[in-house]
C-alpha cells in the first residue's frame, strides 16, 4: 500500500486530496496545525477511529515553520509522495505578513525538500509542490504556459517564486522526483470564505434570505482563469505518476471577471443585483432601499494581478488530464451549498439566534 504525506490537509485542496487517495487505496498521513478551536472541519467525515480496524487515514500536528518536527514526521511516515500544499494562501494578507509567508511558503517548501535529503529518500520519496498562477502576476504573455516568464507581484508570489526554484534545484541537483504544478485559481463549495469566489457565493445567498444586505468588493474589473479543486487534485497525483519529473500548468483556458462571477451567482440565485453608482444615492442606496454590491477601497491590494489566463496543453498531452466540471457547474454547486448553509444560520436567527456577518 502506497503511503502520502499531505501538509495543509485541513485545507480545500487537502481535502480534495486525502479523500482521492483514500479511493486510490493508499494510506495517508495529515499534517495539521495546532489551532485554538478545531480546524478539520473539511477533513472529518475521512476520519476514523484509530482503533477501529483497517484505518487508513492519520493526522499529525506540525507545521511547515519547524523542520525538526517535519524531519521526525517524515522519518517516521517514509511516505513514498509528499504532497505540499501548505501555505499561508491569501494574497492579501501576504502584504500584512510578508514575513510569516515567506518562512511558510518559500522556506517551507525548502524545510520539506532538506527532510527529505537529510533522511536520504531522495530516491524513494516523490514530492509535489504547489505552485501557483500568482508566479505569473504581471503577466508577460496570453495565455501563460510553463515557459512564460515570471513577475510577482504580492509577497506571496514572490515567496512562492522561491518556493518554484527550490524544487526545480532539488530536483535537477539531488536527482529527486520533484514537481511543480502551477496551479490557477481552482475553487469549490468548501474555499475558504475570503476568497473572492466563496466570498460572493456565501454573501448573495445570505443577501437572498434576508440575512445579509451588502456586499463589499475590491477590483471588480479583475480576469480570472477559475477551475474546480476536485479535477485540480487529480493532477497533483498524475504529475507524480510519470516517469519523469516535470512542471505543469493547471487551468480551463477560460476566463471570467469578479464582477461577471457576481452576475453569474446572482442570476443562479434569481436577486437582482444593484451595482455601486448605479442609479445609489450617497450612502448605496437605491430606490428600492436597497444596494448588493459595492466597491471598498480596503480590498484593493498594493500591487494587483489583473489577468490571469492559463494554458493547459503540455497537462492535456502528457498526462492526459483535462477538466471535467465547467465553470457553470461550478457556481451552480457552490451557490448551491451556500444556499443550504444559509437556510440553516435564518433558521437558528428566525430562533432567535445571532446569525454572524462576515465580509473579510
Ligand atoms: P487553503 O488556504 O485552503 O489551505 C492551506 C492549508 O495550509 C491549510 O491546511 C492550513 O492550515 C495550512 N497551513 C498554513 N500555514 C501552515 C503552516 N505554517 N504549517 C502547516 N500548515 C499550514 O489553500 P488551498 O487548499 O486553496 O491551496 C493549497 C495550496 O495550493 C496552497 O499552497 C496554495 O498557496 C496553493 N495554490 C492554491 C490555489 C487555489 O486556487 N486554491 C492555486 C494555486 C496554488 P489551517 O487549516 O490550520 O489554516
Ligand atoms: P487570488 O484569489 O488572489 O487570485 O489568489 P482571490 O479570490 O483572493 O482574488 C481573486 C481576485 O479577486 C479580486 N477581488 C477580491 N479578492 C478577495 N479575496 N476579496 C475581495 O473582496 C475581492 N474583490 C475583488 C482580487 O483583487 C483578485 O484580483 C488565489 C489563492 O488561492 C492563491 O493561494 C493562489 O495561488 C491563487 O489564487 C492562484
Amino acid at each position: 500500500m502506497k503511503k502520502a504525506l499531505i501538509t495543509g490537509v485541513t485545507g480545500q485542496d487537502g481535502a480534495y486530496l486525502a479523500e482521492f487517495l483514500l479511493e486510490k487505496g493508499y494510506e495517508v498521513h495529515g499534517v495539521k496545525r495546532r489551532a485554538s478551536l478545531f480546524n478539520t472541519s473539511r477533513i472529518d467525515h475521512l476520519y476514523r477511529d484509530p482503533h477501529e480496524d483497517g484505518v487508513r487515514f492519520f493526522l499529525h500536528h506540525g507545521d511547515l515553520t519547524d523542520s525538526s518536527n517535519l524531519i521526525r514526521l517524515i522519518q517516521q511516515i517514509q511516505p513514498d509522495e509528499i504532497y505540499n500544499l501548505a501555505a499561508q494562501s491569501h494574497v492579501a494578507v501576504s502584504f500584512e505578513e510578508p514575513e510569516y509567508t515567506a518562512n511558510s511558503d518559500a522556506l517551507g517548501a525548502l524545510r520539506v525538500l532538506e527532510a527529505i535529503r537529510i533522511l536520504g529518500l531522495e530516491k524513494k520519496t516523490r514530492y509535489y509542490q504547489a505552485s501557483t498562477s500568482e508566479l505569473y502576476g504581471l503577466v508577460q504573455e496570453t495565455p501563460q504556459k510553463e515557459t512564460t516568464p515570471f513577475y510577482p507581484r504580492s509577497p506571496y508570489a514572490v515567496a512562492k517564486l522561491y518556493a518554484y526554484w527550490i524544487t526545480v534545484n532539488y530536483r535537477e541537483a539531488y536527482g529527486m522526483y520533484a514537481c511543480n504544478g502551477i496551479l490557477f485559481n481552482h475553487e469549490s463549495p468548501i474555499r475558504g470564505e475570503n476568497f473572492v469566489t466563496r466570498k460572493i457565493t456565501r454573501a448573495l445567498a445570505r443577501i437572498k434570505l434576508g440575512l445579509q444586505e451588502h456586499l463589499y468588493l475590491g477590483n471588480l474589473n479583475a480576469l480570472r482563469d477559475w477551475g474546480h479543486a476536485k479535477d485540480y487534485v487529480e493532477m497533483q497525483w498524475l504529475m507524480l505518476q510519470q516517469e519523469q519529473p516535470d512542471d505543469f500548468v493547471i487551468a480551463t483556458g477560460v476566463q471570467y471577471s469578479v464582477r461577471d462571477f457576481v452576475n453569474i451567482a446572482a442570476r443562479e440565485l434569481g436577486i437582482t443585483v444593484h451595482w455601486d453608482g448605479e442609479g445609489l444615492d450617497e450612502k448605496g442606496y437605491d430606490a428600492s432601499g436597497k444596494c448588493i454590491v459595492s466597491v471598498d477601497p480596503r480590498y484593493f491590494r498594493p500591487t494587483e494581478v489583473e489577468t490571469l489566463l492559463g494554458d493547459p496543453s503540455k497537462a492535456k498531452e502528457k498526462l492526459g488530464w483535462q477538466p471535467k466540471i465547467t465553470f457553470d457547474e461550478l457556481v451552480k454547486e457552490m451557490v448551491r451549498e451556500d444556499l443550504k448553509a444559509a437556510e440553516r444560520d435564518e433558521l437558528v436567527k428566525r430562533h432567535g439566534y445571532y446569525a454572524n456577518n462576515y465580509h473579510e
